[in-house]
Order: C-alpha cells, then structure tokens, then sequence
C-alpha cells in the first residue's frame, strides 16, 4: 500500500571511513549494477538516483583518542544528514546505499530531526550481526561503525550525537535490534544497562522469525514513522558473502525474506539504509543481487497475493 507512486531517491555514499578495512566505499555502485533502481521501478515506485555524495578519502590511520577517521567521518555524516532530510522534507523515502555503518548515525539523525518536526513517533529497525553500540571507551577497535546506535543514543563525540539538533537523536526504547550474534564483552554491559531490545539469534532460533518480527513491530501505528538500518552482514555469511565482518549463524534466505516481508506488510517503512555491502569481498555481485532482492521485498514483493491482504 505505502509503495506505489512514491518517490524514492537513492543516496549514494561511498565511504569505508568507520571500518577496519576498505571496500564498502564500492556499496553503492556494486547496489546499482545489480539493479536496485530497475527493481524499485519494477515495484511501481518513481526512482530518482541522486548519484553519490561527494566527501572525503579513507586517509587509513591508526584511531587518535579511541577513533578511527573521526574528522572524515562527521565530514561524512553531515553530508549524508543533509541529503537525508532534504529527502523527507520533499515527502519522498530516502534509500541510504553504504558505505559502512558509521553513516547511520547521520541518517536517523535526519530522520528524527524529522519526526520531531512533525510530531511523528519514530522506531528504528537495526538489522545487523552487531549491536553497533560501542563508545571509545569500550570498543575494541576505535572503528566508528561499531559506534552508531550509542551515538544516536548522545553517547560519543559532541559532533556525532548533536546532528540532529537535540541529544539524544534518539531513546533507546524505539531501537529493535535483530539478527545480533557478536556483541564485544565491554558493549554487552552497556547494551543491558540501557535497556536496547534485541532480538539477538537465540531469540529467533527459539521463536522463531515470524514471532520475532511480530514483537519487533508491535505497537506501530498511524503515526509511527519506520526507519529501517540493514547492515547487510545481518545475513548469514554463506548467502551473503560480500561483507568485511561476516558473522556466522544469520538469517537464512528464507528467515531474512519473512523479515523484510513482515515489515513490508505494515505499510510504514518510510527510509531505509542498506549498509557495509562490499564488493572486495563478493563473488560475481552475489551479496549485492541478494540485497537488492531483499529490498524488493521490503517494498512489498511476495510470490503470491497474501490472501489476508489487499
Ligand atoms: N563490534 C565491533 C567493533 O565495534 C565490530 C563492528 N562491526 C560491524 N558492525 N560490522 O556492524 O569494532
Ligand atoms: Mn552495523
Ligand atoms: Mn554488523
Ligand atoms: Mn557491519
């Protein structure tokens, strides 16, 4: 129903700034040639590609303080809030194509600089292998895309967790975490102390997918704007090969299918991220294809009419 006739604008960022090794900055193009715009088109939406941000190079150093690119990545973050929100401010549903995870910091910032606007209620979807929930004091790498889902909580540097305009971006009772598989020991901690509701694998091998999904988007309503975060290392790593940190024990295609089914369903995804592809890492484009897939269903592509809906 959301779908047809919508706009979608795709943002391109291709940076690999937040991570430990290059290779996402190709996520977006490698998004492209697998046919992520034809496959949108297919689904009735109007695409416009905005083509790529252009930011600055992966100057590869050491972390400084206890990050990695600190400077490269606000520079980064701010290009990719800015062009978020013009999006949504166009009542178009802006599609992030990564670059890594560090750059959801700007994104939901944008997002919810937007809601707060607008009176909407927001819920994030963080769809990863990773809790993504590190400050400098407790990660292990100084990488900034372990760090995004504490600096939208107003835990980092003053230049990522005030982007959009107030600190906290976010609380963290309107984070569903899912798919989560490798949380640092020093994170954990703080992961329980704030009170993040995941869905980690054990939850979805014990419960099951549907079940999971349908705790995960209990309560949405009308006025509930959803912003999904699809770090693509979320899939299991024998499907989805092409990212840098694969994480064994994933969603299988049929588990991530339901996934993005389910939440096509309520009708309220309105921007999304698909982050961390790495086409270094891939072979012949298969993780990007099997994105662009999952995006399809995201937007509402099913084998059959459900005979509940429409
Ligand atoms: N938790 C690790 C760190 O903070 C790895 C994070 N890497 C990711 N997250 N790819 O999605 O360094
Ligand atoms: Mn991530
Ligand atoms: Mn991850
Ligand atoms: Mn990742």
């Amino acid at each position: 129903a959301m779908a047809k006739g919508r706009t979608v604008v795709l943002i391109g960022a291709p940076t690999d700034a937040g991570a430990a090794d290059r290779g996402s900055s190709m996520g977006p193009e490698a998004l492209r040639v697998a046919g992520l715009r034809e496959a949108l088109a297919g689904r009735g939406l109007q695409v416009i590609d905005r083509g790529n941000l252009n930011g600055p190079g992966n100057p590869w150093q050491h972390p400084v303080d206890g990050y990695r690119h600190l400077t490269e990545v606000t520079e980064w973050n701010q290009l990719v809030h800015d062009a978020m929100y013009a999006a949504l401010k166009a009542d178009q549903l802006p599609i992030l194509l990564g670059g890594d995870h560090c750059l959801g910091i700007g994104s939901i910032s944008a997002v919810a600089r937007y809601c707060r606007e607008r009176g909407k209620k927001l819920r994030v979807f963080w769809l990863d292998a990773h809790a993504d929930f590190n400050t400098r004091e407790l990660s292990p790498s100084g990488n900034i895309h372990g760090m995004p889902v504490a600096c939208l909580c107003g835990f980092g540097p003053a230049q990522l967790t005030e982007m959009s305009g107030r600190k906290p971006a976010i609380d963290p009772s309107w984070i569903r975490q899912i798919g989560i598989r490798s949380v640092d020991p020093l994170e954990k901690r703080f992961v329980h102390e704030q009170g993040l509701e995941v869905f980690d694998m054990r939850y979805i091998d014990e419960h099951g997918m549907r079940e999971t999904m349908e705790q995960a988007l209990h309560g949405l309503d009308d006025d509930t704007h959803l912003h999904v975060s699809f770090d693509v290392d979320f899939l299991d790593p024998e499907i989805a090969p092409g990212v840098l940190t694969t994480i064994p024990g994933g969603p299988s295609y049929r588990e991530a299918q339901l996934c993005m089914e389910m939440i096509a369903d309520t009708g309220r995804m309105a921007s999304l991220d698909v982050m961390e592809l790495n086409p270094a890492l891939d072979v012949r484009n298969k993780t990007g294809l099997l994105a662009v897939d999952l995006v399809e269903s995201l937007f509402g592509k099913s084998t059959l009419m459900r005979r509940s809906a429409k």
